[in-house]
């Protein structure tokens, strides 16, 4: 029988675990975005600040973006010959507790089952890998129940410890724009700012660092639009030589998909990138809504899938054998 994904454990419970623990390892899925740097960090300093030893353990690249946040505290990245240490008294997931987000750790975490504890604010996640759960679905960002947390332990809040987590409720609620952005969440945030954590500064460091490359390359991209389906559809094409001579890697037209969902009209968006191994990589946008298109079905007639507004395929033609059939492909929905 397996036990469902829920909460299990009082905030009191999981403050007694970190009281009682002298060596603690924190980790978080793998590709480590705003909230999951800012839950760890501001989670590890707290620990610290108790006399404790906390370690970092991440998954994947760092983002460079990220870097400045996280110093001065010490990071490790997981690799094959780099593994987290067996001699410890506490592991905390955040902002995950899905096997297929904390692959490379999966052995470890088994070993220490007993000593993992979750924090986490998704629906979904395996309980197998832990007893000790603090899921709160409702919260914008796991930095939201870490921030409860850090207050729980008796941990003062000052600008080192707010400003990762405001990095991580920030960043999940796209700003405060986002649908899960609730009055707990500017609460949160006010009490953050307060406590020192430069929000204008953070937007900066972390929204305002693009190379000039990728805005050449959205000029481009925008030099390609079209807007089809009686003006409800709009596909962007990006071709090897786009990115050549923008000067850019295929990494910095991330994001480009949203862009035409900001004309009223348009519903869907797709953009269709040429790769450097000669495939098509399409990214699919939709607008939430009464006539909401379900791009998830999109991307699974090109063999991909992902979410009801966001979803992507990879695809093994040429770029001029699929822009055709992506275009049929959206006229149809
Ligand atoms: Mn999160």
């Amino acid at each position: 029988m397996s036990i469902r994904y829920e909460t299990n454990v009082e905030l009191s419970a999981l403050a007694d675990r970190i009281l009682a623990a002298n060596r603690v390892a924190i980790t978080t899925h793998v590709k480590p975005d705003g909230d999951a740097i800012g839950s760890t960090v501001a989670l590890a300093r707290a620990i610290e600040y108790l006399g404790k030893e906390a370690m970092v353990w991440y998954l994947g690249p760092v983002m460079d973006v990220f870097k400045s946040i996280i110093a001065p505290t010490q990071a490790h990245v997981v690799a094959e010959a780099v593994q987290p240490p067996d001699d410890i008294d506490l592991i905390i997931i955040t902002d995950t507790g899905a096997r297929s987000q904390l692959k490379g750790l999966g052995d470890w975490l088994d070993r220490h089952r007993d000593k993992v504890c979750i924090v986490d604010h998704h629906i979904q996640g395996d309980a197998s890998l832990s007893d000790c759960r603090l899921i709160r679905t409702g919260t914008c960002a796991a930095s939201e129940i870490v921030a409860d947390l850090i207050e729980e332990l008796g941990v003062p809040m000052d600008p080192s410890i707010a400003e990762p987590l405001y990095l991580g409720i920030a960043t999940d609620t796209g700003w405060f724009r986002f649908s899960n952005t609730t009055p707990s969440t500017f609460r949160h945030a006010a009490t953050l700012v307060e406590a020192g954590a430069d929000h204008a500064t953070l937007f900066r460091k972390i929204e305002q660092t693009d190379p000039p490359s990728r805005l050449r390359l959205l000029a481009r991209a925008l030099s390609s639009l079209a807007i089809v389906a009686n003006g409800r559809a709009a596909v962007i094409t990006l071709r090897k030589s786009d990115y050549d001579a923008a000067g850019a890697t295929p990494d910095e037209s991330h994001g480009f998909s949203d862009l035409p969902l900001s004309v009223e009209s348009i519903e869907v968006a797709c953009v269709i990138a040429e790769t450097n191994g000669g495939h098509v990589k399409l990214s699919l946008r939709s607008k939430p809504g009464p006539n909401a298109v379900d791009v998830n079905q999109v991307a699974r007639q090109f063999g991909g899938g992902g979410h009801a507004r966001a979803s992507g395929a990879k695809i093994d033609v040429s770029i001029d054998e699929a822009r055709p059939k992506v275009v049929a492909a959206l006229e149809k929905v």
